[in-house]
């Protein structure tokens, strides 16, 4: 069996030093291929790993406007590539605006096989295949609930999302987010998938820096294994600015240092499964390399010794 070469190695351990999550027992590694930031576009009218259609317009000094604050738009935008990884963020800070008293109708974040396509949800096609984020701004009929609101629905690529009933019957976890629209703080949504562990969403719009778990679910639905990451939103007879400024994808590695071998943190206890293999092989690596080290130099300082004793003795 071959080591790993050690600047295979070095780049490992160097990803897993920088961009740690808040949690202890994970470690991340940015995600290029589904991140976006200003200008967005890296030719004229295109971007390498996003494809955008419909209504959307991009302004590259400030945001992929998905919707205009005008009546009948429908726009999206969607990875070229699918999303891969088994565990996952995605960091979105988005803005929601329009000049007027009644607004919608909001926009949508997927995780899901189909792309690129118009249609009914949010400015996507209905019975798709995976996750669902919706940012809903205008309530049809949700009695007794506060919008916007914020909710995730999984598809089968059967069930149809009910906009009468802002998706009441299909909703998989959600939360009320009153101040999400003309906020006067950056708005943001961060979503964390690890499979069959947890997909957690929270917030921000309240104030800088302060998150707000919007749900946590500790057994998720399965994700397809090819899945984009998308956006898309739409408005009717009402409308409003749907903006994304920037996308943060990440790659989230379990810590080797962490699971299961440090018995001081308790956390790590409850996990069953054994450590990722793209982290595990190569601590060991390393620590075989320092123990091989550590028993070279001894033998080389007790051999010395032991020379320099006898010399003594014969003189
Ligand atoms: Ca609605």
């Amino acid at each position: 069996m071959r080591p790993p070469s050690m600047s295979a190695a070095l780049l490992a351990a160097l990803a897993w030093t920088v961009d740690a999550t808040d949690r202890e027992d994970l470690k991340s590694i940015s995600l290029r291929t589904h991140s976006l930031q200003q200008p967005y576009l890296d030719s004229p009218m295109q971007s390498r790993w996003f494809d955008f259609g419909g209504d959307t317009i991009i302004r590259t000094d400030s945001y992929i406007r998905l919707t205009s604050d005008l009546p009948s738009q429908s726009g999206w935008l969607f990875s070229r590539v699918p999303l891969t990884a088994t565990n996952w963020e995605v960091e979105v800070e988005f803005q929601i605006s329009g000049k007027n008293q009644l607004y919608g109708d909001g926009f949508a974040m997927w995780i899901t096989k189909q792309r690129g396509r118009q249609g009914p949800v949010f400015g996507s096609v209905d019975k798709f295949e995976g996750l669902g984020i919706f940012i809903d701004t205008y309530k049809n009929n949700r009695p007794g609930v506060v919008f916007p609101y914020v909710m995730a629905m999984f598809g089968d690529g059967q069930t149809s999302y009910d906009k009468t009933n802002d998706g009441k019957d299909s909703e998989l976890a959600g939360c009320s987010a009153r101040g999400i629209r003309q906020a006067t703080v950056p708005t943001k949504l961060r979503l964390t998938y690890l499979q069959d562990k947890q997909l957690r969403m929270e917030l921000q719009y309240k104030s800088e820096d302060e998150w707000q778990l919007c749900f946590e679910l500790d057994k998720p639905p399965s994700i397809p294994n090819i899945a984009y990451l998308g956006f898309s939103a739409e408005t009717g007879e009402l409308s409003d600015n749907h903006d994304i400024i920037s996308v943060s994808a990440k790659n989230l590695y379990r810590n080797p240092s962490v699971t299961g071998t440090t018995p001081n943190k308790g956390k790590s206890g409850r996990t069953k499964s054994p450590p990722v293999k793209e982290g595990g092989g190569w601590t060991w690596f390393f620590t075989k390399i320092f123990l091989f080290a550590m028993v070279c130099g001894g033998s080389y300082v007790g051999y010395t010794a032991y020379r320099a004793k006898g010399k003594s003795h014969r003189f």
